[in-house]
């Protein structure tokens, strides 16, 4: 677009996943530059955000918006309650105003609309953003240039390890887009765990997993989370989270999360010092009552900018070296941050728009209620749930394996099943979320991210967590209605999938059981789980109706 400026001006705009001094959109800045960051109704309603991801995302904004200022910037917010954005300094986030205008611009290119509107026409020589974690925001950010008649610039993510252009030629050079592949690129690429040579890995092997995977001990000690006090910043966004989203899944209070770098940089250190020797050893364990376990919660610090990948990923090979750190668990570590949040987001930029419609099984059943309420006898469920709804937060195999296997298991919509991941953890943007929801969890792609589905019965989850020991169910009962739903489930989701899935090399032993039960066992199966979806429609709870009825 060509336009000769009045000025030579550019209005950054800083997205709220994009809280980083580092980011490209503030590369070069120069003093006349102005800087637009924007609280809007459409952002926080898209999904039904859990209470405290809202209040996480605001409050974050808000501090990196004075400490934008203090440095100098020229830094304009606009509040959720105010029709335009004013000048950030000490005395902006002090009070709340609930008295918002009427025409409070509900989206991005409202507020950056009246925000132009405010200037001379010719203000801005450009708009500078960097690209956005979500297609539907890039897609509204490609209206603006034809709209505002004012070049825009979209710049790269440059806080990520692949960049989108390469991460599309790497997958373009092969038949398989395996994690593993990618990620022993990422190590050659940053240097990360790798020998003398630059091309073998340290100790021997790219991957520790045969190591990982213990059960805790009854008495196992869980180092305990380190916590924030609200400042006034905080306090004044908790009001706001309160008074306007009221209705709100999930806990608001207590908040004690970090909100700025120095403090997430804190937390890192913490999990240094205090969680990763036994990362590797109990990455897949599940304990009642604990929601973190040996793992970092450093996801939503990461994702929505406070920290780098490189910087967690450095201080976690530090560790190895200085001998504080075995490499099981290290190795372990690096390879979720350089490996699969680098690979997930290739994916999803390689696969969107379509990749958000697949549904491989035609999976139609509504997400049951208990989701939002954690309501439900199944105590692994009600775990999981409960502990979402309380931190925003749960660690991966809580997602996988418990909430994303039912879900799997029964048959719900891969696009509500997202949604509802989408919403509920503090982490959740579209660009990570979904393929780990919609490809991972729900192999709702068919395949092409994991090369079978995550499913499993009651023994895996007996096997990882303390939980079904205090469950009403009997994990070790296979059929009735005493018997732990996951196990039938899961030979039902077989049976039921036969057509699609039995010619998958890795599922050539199940479909052998499935050809050893009679007729009689499968139809057992396959009416415990015909009985158990329609419950789960009409009365939500499985166990409490059939007591009633026997
Ligand atoms: P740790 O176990 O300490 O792992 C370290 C870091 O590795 C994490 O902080 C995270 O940045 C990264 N990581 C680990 N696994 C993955 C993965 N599969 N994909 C991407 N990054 C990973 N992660 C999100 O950041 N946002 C999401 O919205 C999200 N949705 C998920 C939905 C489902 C159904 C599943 C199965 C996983 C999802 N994950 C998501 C991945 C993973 O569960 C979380 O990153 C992890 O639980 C965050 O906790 P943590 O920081 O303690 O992770
Ligand atoms: C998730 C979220 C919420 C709740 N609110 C805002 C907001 O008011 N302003 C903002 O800039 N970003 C918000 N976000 C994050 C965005 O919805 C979106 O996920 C990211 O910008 C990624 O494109």
């Amino acid at each position: 677009m060509n336009k000769s400026p009045l000025c030579s001006s550019a209005l950054r705009i800083i997205l709220g996943d994009q809280l980083s001094e580092e980011l490209s959109a503030l590369k070069n800045i120069k003093p006349e530059d102005q800087i637009l960051m924007m609280e809007v109704w459409d952002e926080t309603n898209y999904v039904p955000h859990h209470a405290k991801k809202i209040a996480f995302i605001f409050s974050g904004m808000r501090h990196f918006a004075l400490k934008l200022a203090e440095k100098g910037h020229q830094v304009f917010y606009k509040t959720l309650l105010a029709d335009k954005a004013q000048k950030v300094d000490q005395s902006l986030f002090v009070s709340n105003n609930f008295n918002p205008h009427e025409l409070t611009p509900r989206s991005f290119t409202e507020a950056v609309e009246n925000f132009l509107n405010e200037k001379n026409n010719s203000f801005f020589e450009k708009i500078v953003i960097t690209e956005p974690g979500e297609y539907r925001v890039l897609k509204l950010i490609q209206t603006w240039e034809g709209l505002f008649k004012i070049p825009v610039e979209i710049l790269e993510d440059t806080r990520f390890i692949c960049s989108i252009k390469d991460f599309k030629t790497w997958a373009g050079a092969r038949k398989s887009l395996r994690m593993e592949f990618f990620y022993r690129e990422m190590r050659k690429k940053t240097g990360l765990l790798m020998d003398t040579d630059e091309k073998s890995p340290l100790g021997g092997a790219w991957n520790f997993d045969h190591d990982n995977r213990k059960t805790p001990k009854d008495n196992q000690h869980f180092p305990s989370e380190l916590k924030f006090t609200p400042d006034q910043v905080t306090i004044g966004v908790l009001e706001l989270v309160q008074t306007c989203f009221s209705s709100a899944f999930g806990q608001l209070k207590p908040f004690e999360l970090p909100v700025t770098r120095e403090q997430a940089l804190l937390v890192l250190k913490d999990f240094i010092d205090n969680r990763l020797p036994y990362f590797g050893d109990f990455q897949d364990a599940m304990v009642l009552g604990e929601n973190q376990l040996f793992h970092s919660t450093l996801s939503g610090y990461l994702n929505i900018g406070f920290l780098s990948p490189l910087e967690i990923c450095h201080a976690a090979a530090e560790a190895y070296q200085q001998s504080l750190a075995p490499l099981n668990a290290v190795e372990g570590f690096i390879r979720q941050i350089i490996g699969w949040r680098e690979y997930v987001r290739g994916i999803y930029w390689l696969k969107m728009p379509e990749y958000k419609t697949l549904n491989f099984f035609n999976a139609k059943q509504p997400l049951p209620d208990f989701y939002w309420t954690g309501n439900t006898s199944m105590r692994c469920l009600s775990h999981v749930i409960q502990m979402t709804k309380q931190d925003a937060q749960s660690h991966h195999i809580q997602r996988l394996m418990v909430t994303g296997n039912f879900a799997l298991l029964i048959g719900v919509s891969p696009q509500e099943v997202c949604d509802w991941y989408l919403a509920v953890y503090l982490d959740a943007y579209e660009w990570v979320e979904l393929p780990n929801t919609l490809g991972m969890a729900l192999f709702a792609d068919g395949g092409f991210l994991g090369s079978k589905p995550y499913v499993s019965s009651g023994a895996y989850i007996d096997k990882m967590s303390n939980f079904c020991k205090s469950c009403i169910y009997q994990v070790k009962k296979k059929i009735g209605p005493e018997a732990c739903p996951f196990n039938y489930l899961y030979w039902d989701f077989f049976i039921r999938h036969k057509p699609l899935l039995e010619k998958n090399p890795r599922l050539g032993i199940v479909y052998q059981q499935i050809s050893r039960m009679n007729l009689e066992q499968k139809q057992m199966i396959q009416n415990d789980s015909a009985n158990f979806r329609q419950n789960l429609l009409e009365t939500q709870d499985f166990y409490g109706e059939l007591k009633n009825k026997n």
